[in-house]
């Protein structure tokens, strides 16, 4: 699911200056969502380059997108934050971004930090099979990163699975098990616009097929669960890796994820991270969509 940016729609962008955004709470202004609208559609290509986003997040089998913005942000690289509105202008046409961090920026940086617990995000090691948010009650619809620098001694993969597909493919028992609200993750701490802590949660929550798997493979190492519980979570972290699909994100790779489709994680940088200047290394940035405006703010 590469989308390609055509080169007409590259060089018109590469001369559309966008205003700075503007946050109205931890969202992106209307008003900013408007005037990106308004310039972008002027850009030939941009709404059939849109449309194009739209369908592959949809159609049958779909639910992330990878977008080629390589050749903008080398040619906007020297230009403070041009490159990160165009990509905030394409976010906005998927769903509304916003920042569930109160003290952070919209985008966030993911970095890679040696001496961090090595599963997680920014850590070095195997960042596994999950959805972000997994113990809020109301995710972002959509999760994203957009690729910055790749891992200079080249590790790091990034891995995709479809998530309703490999809960289609456990045994019933399995299935009975994950739906029960036997599972919790993590702590919950001054999180703005994602409903509520979840806790416990089930992972297949009720409506099949468009609902959440509300799952990370990181709870069976890291949360007491049961053992029927843990076992049942294992078989579908199982299922997660035989459909998975993996690549790595090239500089201006902007991977864009339906939470409710398609489970994400990273495979192990390459060792040796501790010899790179902290400035090389890796550099993602992360933004969050949500389909509905106003999910309202709570904490
Ligand atoms: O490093 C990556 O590619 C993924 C990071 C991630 O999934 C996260 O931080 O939530
Ligand atoms: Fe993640």
């Amino acid at each position: 699911m590469f989308i390609d940016i055509p080169r007409e729609l590259e060089a018109a962008l590469i001369d559309r200056h966008l205003p700075a955004w503007k946050l109205d709470g931890s969202a992106l202004a209307k008003s900013t969502i408007e005037d990106y609208r308004a310039e972008l559609a002027a850009v030939p290509q941009f709404t059939e380059t849109a449309a194009a986003v739209h369908r592959a997040l949809a159609e049958q089998g779909g639910g992330y997108v990878v977008l080629r913005l390589g050749n903008l942000a080398r040619a906007l690289e020297s230009e403070d934050d041009r490159f990160l509105r165009l990509a905030t202008g394409f976010a906005a046409e998927v769903a509304l971004p916003f920042s569930p961090f109160p003290r952070w920026p919209l985008w966030k940086d993911i970095g890679v930090k040696v001496d961090k617990d090595r599963g997680k995000s920014s850590g070095i090691g195997y960042n596994a099979f999950h959805m972000d948010l997994v113990n809020a009650t109301l995710p972002p619809d959509y999760t994203t990163l957009l690729c910055v620098r790749p891992d200079p001694l080249g590790g790091g993969p990034s891995i995709l699975s479809d998530a309703h597909a490999a809960v289609a493919r456990l045994s019933d028992d399995h299935r009975a098990l994950l739906a029960e609200s036997a599972y919790h993750y993590g702590s919950f701490f001054d999180l703005h616009g994602v409903g509520r802590e979840y806790k416990p949660f089930p992972v297949l929550d009720g409506d099949q097929g468009e609902g959440f798997v509300r799952f990370t493979a990181k709870m069976l190492e890291r949360s007491e669960l049961g053992q029927e519980h843990a076992d049942a979570g294992r078989a579908l972290t199982e299922e997660l890796v035989r459909g998975q699909v993996s690549f790595m994100l090239e500089a201006g790779d902007y991977l864009i994820v339906n939470q409710r489709r398609f489970l994400h994680g990273r495979e192990a940088l390459q060792s040796g991270q501790e010899n790179i200047p902290v400035t090389d290394r890796r550099l993602l940035l992360q933004l969050f969509l949500r389909t509905v405006p106003d999910a309202g703010p709570t904490a």
